[in-house]
């Protein structure tokens, strides 16, 4: 089942025992983000819904990702089984099944794919007769964090050719009560609609909902391939067609559960320094010139609640949406690349920074072919090295990857370093914003073929079919 919107997100946390309200009032310049952190760092990851944010009539929900059962409930699934019908969606009729069979059940299937447009906003929403940002508890969480920034919110925007819809999320600095900073990276789906805009001479219309149901916030973070919209996304998932309203002062629709909605405009001529800001990385970025949007109007239900999230130094809830991404797209990029095995992407590693493939090797060469591959495939475009295994390797266990890393590679000739390609817009470390190399790592053991002319050892394997003598032992020292 898909949660009907945030308030309902709430009340069952609430039933399940995952919810604390704090009444007290908490500021939401590092002291809410403080709180949220401490109980990440507890191990519990709890939903905290803050009553009293201070100075602030809307109450913060906080950890709404913060763990895999909530990540799970928030899917209807694991990562992996939602993945793996997706996939399945795709699937030709089997022998004994009729095509025709076969085609109504895909369907059926399909049948949530398109978004419902509705003409009017529900009841328990109103307009707001003045723009002031300056009334949602938009959190700081890093003290050298240029301005409160907005770190949940879904970014809507249009293909101005298509019409194709795009859900985004990229942080959002404020700069004033009507201004706000709108951090889309160069590669991202919005900024190409950015592009496209700035092409035709315009200004762009954009909507930003403020709290939405989990798996709509969800999905604007899922790379999804681009004729794809993340609000059919959603329908894929939770089998039934989203609920979209048209705007008021906006061409564009957004989710009819929204709590907050930001209607407003880019004008693709101006930019505007943007950040400092505490980052996934570990660091905070630096500045950088971004587009600007201005707020024209606020749309809101009666009692909204605003959700936030930390971004920063590791180990936040992201990393459960890293990995809920990893586990969920893994059966889609089987599809394209077949030979992939299993796949790592490490939040020490930033995600991005470095994925561990382990592959079923079939030719000489076949590892290259996989890191051009990734370099290739949608999001994974970003990963700064691959490092490839034989499947006899385990991606998820540290020790295995850094064994065949360090005893499977003759570096001058299993080390292939690109130069001259596209980075994250978050990477530090390239000499220049946006452009540096990749690295990839072939860590199979390599064939005659291969031009590697020993023999390759046989990995240790202890005896097998111990002896019952030696088996009772080891029951009676408690082994
Ligand atoms: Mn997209």
């Amino acid at each position: 089942m898909t949660y009907e919107d945030l308030p309902d997100f709430i009340s069952d946390r609430k039933k399940k025992g995952d919810f604390i309200q704090i009444d007290d009032e908490v500021d939401p310049y590092l002291e809410l983000t403080w709180i949220l952190n401490e109980e990440e760092r507890a191990g519990k990851g709890r939903t905290i819904l803050f009553k009293n944010p201070k100075g602030y009539d809307i109450p913060v929900v906080g950890n709404i990702f913060s763990t895999e059962n909530k990540m799970n409930d928030i899917l209807g699934d694991t990562p992996f089984n939602i993945g793996q019908s997706l996939r399945n969606l795709i699937r030709p009729p089997k022998e004994n099944e009729s095509m025709i069979g076969r085609g109504l059940e895909m369907l059926r299937e399909l049948g949530g794919l398109r978004p419902k447009i509705h003409d009017k906003l529900p009841g328990d929403h109103m307009v707001m007769d003045r723009v002031d940002l300056e009334r949602i508890p938009i959190c700081t969480t890093w003290p050298d964090d240029a301005a409160p920034f907005v770190t949940l919110p879904v970014v809507i925007t249009r293909d101005p050719a298509t019409g194709i819809k795009n859900a985004g999320m990229y942080r959002m600095q404020m700069y004033d009560s009507e201004t706000m900073g709108m951090h889309w990276q160069i590669h991202k789906d919005g900024s190409r609609h950015f592009q496209d805009n700035r092409e035709r001479g315009k200004i762009m219309d954009v909507s930003v909902t403020l709290g939405t149901d989990p798996l709509t916030i969800f999905s604007a973070v899922a790379p999804l391939p681009e004729p794809l919209d993340e609000f059919s996304f959603w329908g894929l998932i939770s089998k039934k067609r989203m609920d979209l309203v048209k705007g008021q002062s906006v061409d564009i629709q957004y989710p009819m559960n929204s709590e907050i909605v930001l209607e407003g405009y880019i004008d693709t001529s101006e930019t505007r320094m943007e950040g400092p800001f505490g980052d996934h990385t570990g660091y905070y970025s630096l500045a950088e010139e971004f587009p600007v949007f201005h707020v024209k109007k606020i749309v809101q239900k009666k009692n909204p609640v605003y959700p936030a999230t930390i971004v920063g130094k590791l180990w936040h809830e992201d990393v459960i949406m890293g990995k809920a991404i990893e586990r969920l797209f893994l059966s889609l990029i089987t599809l394209q690349i077949p030979e992939i095995v299993d796949m790592n992407t490490m939040e020490e590693a930033v995600f991005h920074n470095m994925v561990v493939v382990s592959i079923k090797k079939r030719y000489p060469g076949h590892a290259k072919k996989v890191m051009f591959s990734i370099w290739g495939t949608g999001q994974l475009m970003f990963s700064k090295i691959v490092l490839v295994v034989d499947p006899d390797i385990n991606v998820h266990d540290r020790k295995q990857v850094i064994w065949a890393m360090t005893t499977r590679i003759d570096p001058s000739r299993d080390v292939v370093i690109i130069p001259g390609t596209h980075t994250d817009s978050l990477d530090h470390a390239s000499a220049l914003f946006n452009y540096g190399s990749k690295m990839g790592i072939d860590a199979t053991k390599k064939w005659k073929s291969e031009g590697y002319e020993r023999e390759w050892p046989e990995t240790l394997e202890m005896k097998k079919d111990i002896d019952e003598r030696v088996q009772e032992l080891r029951k009676k020292l408690s082994l």
